[in-house]
């Protein structure tokens, strides 16, 4: 048996995340065109109407933040009635169409691409759905088929940034023999053999020290993938559709993920009408819109996740990055709380729920003081304890 850890000593830290540092992180629509990303980035941002309770903000025309619906927050809100409730966004950006050879400028080409580049993760926008009316830029409804040419066309563009940074490392190491660019070397050259055997880099075991560097190049192929499947509001009620076990099997066979059905023709007839007539629509023909799981889904796969904060003055969403530890959560309130910090005071959501107050979950123990170590989780509820005047500030 391993010796036990010393008390106080944490579990060896998880392996960092392949991606950007930051909370402040988006998700692109990616897909061919005509397929259905437009539509639903469109009921996304409709879900604005007030009265249905999930406001969005445009930032620009093809990017919104939309609310994450979350129970625990609308629990919380409903206990302490705050006088501000904040909830947690996602941040989406409707991409244009990608077609075969993007990589080689067709299309939008490049800029589609350096399009991607710029967000986290991708809403894969699958269309499995005929409609004559509809063309398809590969004249024939086979998502299968397109699964391939996007995740080529990603891989493609990956070869060719790698190639050029294999370039450059060779360049510096023929001035300098620095170990740094050594490493960089052989990392690319790993990850480049890796992409010419037609594999994404996110799916790779790759170690720190490789995901260090892979994390300052936003490769297209390492980024997380949700597939969305647009069907038929018919096929979307009845849960079947001739193309899913295909996909679902195609996407087994490259790495997993998931898959969420959703029809957009039903996203856009619910989007346009009156919130109760809507509810009434989905009632009586047993449906859920996809919308919400779909936001909630995204958000999770860019490796976000939320504390609260919660009392009588806000109940408040506060995203950071998966694996966050204390202290960097408390820099998401204030950097001060960051450098400042002593403790977190945490209470689990589920244990304020089933107790009913934060001097009932006292009382039973399970309020608990965490330290710098301390891995914050999501739907933790934290209190952070920091010493001011080691700022020089009051
Ligand atoms: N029948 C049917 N048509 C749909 C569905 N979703 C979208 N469409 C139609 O397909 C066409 C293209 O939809 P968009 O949402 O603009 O497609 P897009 O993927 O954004 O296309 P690009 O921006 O050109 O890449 C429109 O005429 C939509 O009305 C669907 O679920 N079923
Ligand atoms: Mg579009």
């Amino acid at each position: 048996m391993p010796p036990k850890a010393a008390k106080g000593k944490e579990a060896p830290a998880e392996r960092p995340i392949l991606g950007r540092f930051s909370s402040h992180l988006k998700i692109g629509i990616v897909g061919l065109p005509n397929v259905g990303k437009s539509t639903l980035f469109n009921t996304l941002t409709k879900l604005a109407i007030p009265a249905m309770n999930f406001p969005f903000c445009t930032i620009e025309p093809n990017e919104a933040r939309v609310y994450v619906p979350d129970e625990r927050f609308d629990w919380l809100c409903q206990l302490f009635k705050p006088k501000s409730e904040v909830a947690a966004f996602l941040e989406i950006n409707d991409i244009a169409g990608l077609v075969r050879g993007a990589n080689e400028g067709q299309g939008l080409g490049n800029a589609f691409l350096s399009h991607i580049r710029a967000v986290d993760g991708i809403f894969h926008v699958l269309r499995a759905f005929d409609d004559p009316e509809v063309t398809h830029v590969e004249d024939s409804v086979d998502p299968v088929r397109d699964l391939e040419i996007i995740s080529q066309e990603l891989r493609l563009k990956d070869i060719e940034f790698m190639e050029k940074k294999i370039d450059d490392c060779e360049k510096v190491l023929k001035r300098s023999n620095a170990k740094e660019a050594k490493m960089e070397l052989e990392c690319c050259q790993k990850v480049y053999d890796w992409l010419k055997q037609e594999k994404d880099v996110r799916l790779g075991d790759w170690k720190t020290a490789e995901i260090e560097i892979l994390n300052t190049f936003q490769l297209l192929s390492a980024k997380p993938v949700v597939y969305l499947i647009n069907m038929t509001e018919k096929d979307y009620q009845r849960k079947k559709n001739k193309w899913l076990a295909k996909i679902h099997a195609w996407v087994q066979e490259h790495g997993g993920g998931v898959l969420i059905p959703f029809s957009g023709v039903l996203e856009q007839k619910l989007a346009d009408m009156p919130a109760d007539e809507a509810a009434v629509y989905c009632k009586e023909n047993d449906l859920v819109s996809a919308l919400p799981k779909i936001i909630k889904t995204g958000f999770a796969a860019i490796n976000l996740i939320y504390f609260f904060t919660a009392g009588p003055d806000e109940v408040k969403c506060w995203q950071i990055r998966k694996q966050s530890k204390a202290p960097q959560a408390a820099g998401a309130i204030h950097t001060d709380f960051e450098r400042g910090f002593i403790c977190a005071e945490v209470m689990k959501f589920d244990d304020l729920k089933e107790l009913g107050s934060e001097s009932a979950v006292k009382a039973a123990g399970k309020y608990k003081q965490e330290g710098k170590n301390y891995v914050v989780q999501d739907g933790d509820i934290i209190f952070f304890k920091f010493n001011v005047t080691a700022s020089g500030k009051k």
